[in-house]
């Protein structure tokens, strides 16, 4: 015969359960909604009620709510790296207003900043790009021309734990962007009006089941940083390419730090109408070099194209997802 299923009913110190006479017990199992929650670790921690359906609930009414308001978004943010996560917080920071939408392939967000270069520890970040470190309260060792995070993971932990306070950020993460919108605007030219995505589990299986359809974001700007050449990749830059929107990729270049860093931060710009790519997506497109594990870039590249998104918007009338004028 099998043990009984332990629920958590406390024992006494030879293992009995206590019966059902005891005041805890009697509780649980007859009057669920009048029983107290108790913090005590001796052995009667009480949790306060749940029922299965309320935690079903209380996740898909979330998650639907917020699929159907950030249908129509200001901005859709590809990628959140350190590139995208330092252009959310940034760009939602600055403008509050404006609905701030991350999509990110990956069940875990972070991309690359979970660790520095060879799977070592320490984060690198040339000056000046660590104010943005010191905006957000992450401790550094200050080496002179760069500081030193003690773990990469501190910076991504606290830059996304930022982001996902803002009242006008929402992540979809496990969900991947498997296209780009792409149509005429008022002047009856071409333009990025958004993006088509998937949940990642579903993309990544795509050769296995029969037509499995994808689902919609309308924007008026889009932008990427989906990091350099992968499984999943430089996905942006590639699909402006295989449309034949722009002739060819450039292709990342070797490495040289000093080359790279302000390659990629000063040239982060809107690279077709409604679509401004930045982080080492910007390398393919581009054929810059790579700095490999100093992250300084990434970090200014994020916020300049935050600064670049506000810039559009100020110039801009929109309506219901679209520039109208
Ligand atoms: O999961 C990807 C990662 O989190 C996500 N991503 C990629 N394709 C996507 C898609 N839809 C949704 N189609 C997608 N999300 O994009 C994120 C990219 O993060 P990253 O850390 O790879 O890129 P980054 O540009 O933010 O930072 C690059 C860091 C590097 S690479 C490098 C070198 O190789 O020399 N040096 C640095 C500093």
């Amino acid at each position: 015969m099998s043990p009984p299923v332990l629920d958590g009913t406390p024992q006494t110190h030879d293992g009995s359960r206590i019966t059902s006479k005891s005041p805890i017990s009697n509780v649980i199992v007859s009057k669920q909604h009048l029983v107290e929650p108790k913090e005590d670790f001796s052995g009667n921690y009480v949790f306060a009620p749940i029922r299965e359906w309320e935690v079903s609930r209380a996740m898909s009414q979330r998650y639907f709510k917020d699929l159907y308001d950030r249908a129509i978004s200001d901005v859709v943010i590809v990628g959140a790296g350190s590139a995208g996560l330092s252009c959310a917080y940034r760009l939602a920071t600055e403008a509050p207003h404006l609905k701030v939408t991350i999509i990110e392939a990956n069940v875990a967000p972070g991309g690359g900043c979970w660790l520095g270069g060879q799977l070592l520890s320490a984060m690198i970040v040339r000056k000046p790009a660590h104010k943005l470190l010191m905006e957000i309260g992450v401790p550094f060792e200050d080496e002179g021309n760069y500081v030193v995070v003690k773990h990469a993971a501190l910076f991504t932990s606290t830059i996304l734990s930022k982001v996902l306070a803002l009242d006008n950020v929402k992540m979809f993460n496990a969900t991947a962007v498997e296209d780009l919108i792409v149509k005429e605007d008022h002047q009856g030219k071409q333009r990025i009006a958004g993006v088509v995505t998937n949940w990642t589990l579903v993309s990544l299986n795509h050769d296995t089941q029969s037509c499995m359809d994808p689902n919609t974001i309308t924007a008026p700007l889009v932008i990427s940083f989906t990091g350099h050449d992968g499984p999943m990749g430089a996905f942006c830059a590639k699909r402006l390419v295989k449309s034949g929107l722009v002739p060819q990729l450039g292709d990342m270049r070797c490495l040289d730090m000093s080359r790279a860093e302000p390659a990629i931060v000063n040239r982060t710009r809107e690279v077709y109408p409604g679509l401004i790519i930045g982080g080492m997506e910007l390398s393919e497109l581009d054929g810059a070099n790579r700095m490999g594990p100093c992250f300084s870039a990434m970090l200014a590249s994020g916020e300049k194209a935050a600064y670049t998104a506000l810039d559009i918007f100020n110039n801009s009338k929109i309506e219901n997802g679209e520039i109208i004028a």
